[in-house]
């Protein structure tokens, strides 16, 4: 039977990961559940069984599970991460610690494959795999030159802290999370701000949207906003081509690619917007339209929950495409 253990089993995409192992039809496995010392005792049901979270120690790390998903902060993976990947783990991590570690493979399974160089695989940021998804079947098509991205992220990328500054600011009190109120507002910054005026937030976007397409050449920009919507983020992508497709065969090619639900049809006003994509599996895409002032170039708006696909989604998926292989 495969050991599967979960690290952050209390956080908010720890019990998404949870709610999803749940549902989907893995091979048998034994589950055991991590989090830090403050949460350990805690029982949490799963498949109808009561399971104990465990405190993390390192010499539980050697004990050598078979597969380890990971969601507890940059440090916890940077001191954990090799420990397991020692005892013959391979480790699926949610930080963003390892993500450009030239020798760790940062992975969207419809999109690119594990090398297996390390036994410590990288989960993207959010907003990144909902945008590489649809990206990559037209990269494979036509090419890709530039991609700009301006997001629209809901509070919960921020956990529960980011749910409670919604709440607090409509109940009229101060946030405690965001140095700004959230609610009835926008905040473009998303993370801390870099020398050269980009949020770590962008920076993200930038450089692994380079390296899942494995593309160095790409030239991307981000403009990252957080905005008051609980769950799902958008992103409006301009993006120039190599070549120049009809809107129809963008359309077409989109709506082949796995885990992507086309929705565009302004006539009837159809278009994804959070809400609807909240809870779901898909990458919802619409507006898909030419920019009629530069050559090549089209608009693409991509909206999906951000702890599903976003993070805990693709993580299981990663797992079962180990598994599967
Ligand atoms: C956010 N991308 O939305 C982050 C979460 N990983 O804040």
């Amino acid at each position: 039977m495969v050991k599967i253990a979960l690290v952050g089993a209390t956080g908010l995409v720890g019990q998404t990961m949870l709610h999803i192992l749940e549902k989907r039809n893995l091979p048998s496995f034994s589950l055991t559940l991590f989090s830090s010392a403050r949460s350990a005792g805690k029982e949490i049901t799963f498949k109808g069984e009561t399971y104990t979270i465990e405190e993390l120690t390192e010499e539980r790390a050697q004990d050598g599970f078979d597969y380890v998903l990971m969601s507890a902060g940059g440090g916890t993976s940077l001191h954990y991460a090799p420990l397991f990947e020692e005892a013959g783990s391979v480790v699926i991590d949610n930080s963003s610690a390892w993500r450009m570690d030239d020798s760790i493979d940062l992975i969207v399974p419809e999109v690119n494959k594990a090398s297996l160089r390390r036994k410590i695989i990288a989960n993207p940021n959010c907003s990144t795999i909902q945008s590489v998804v649809p990206l990559k079947p037209i990269q494979d098509a036509f090419g890709l030159k530039r991609v700009a991205y301006t997001t629209y992220q809901s509070v919960s990328g921020s956990g529960v802290k980011g749910l409670e500054d919604l709440e607090k600011g409509e109940k009229g009190e101060a946030p405690t999370n965001y140095n700004h109120p959230i609610y009835h507002n926008l905040i473009p910054q998303i993370d801390d701000f870099e020398e050269d005026g980009y949020t770590k937030e962008e920076q993200k976007m930038i450089n692994e949207t380079r390296k899942i397409l494995n593309q160095a050449d790409l030239d991307v920009t981000a403009t990252c906003v957080r905005v008051p919507v609980p769950h799902s983020h958008a992103v409006a992508m301009n993006i120039t081509l190599n070549s120049e497709p009809t809107v129809e065969e963008l359309k077409s090619l989109l709506s082949k690619f796995p885990s992507i639900k086309v929705m565009d049809d302004p006539s009837k006003e159809v278009y994804p917007t959070p809400l609807e994509a909240a809870q779901k599996e898909d990458v919802f895409v619409g507006r898909i339209r030419k920019d009629p002032s530069l050559p090549k170039t089209y608009h693409l708006w991509s909206v999906s929950d951000n702890i599903f696909k976003g993070a805990a989604l693709n993580a299981v998926q990663i797992l079962e495409s180990l598994i599967a292989n």
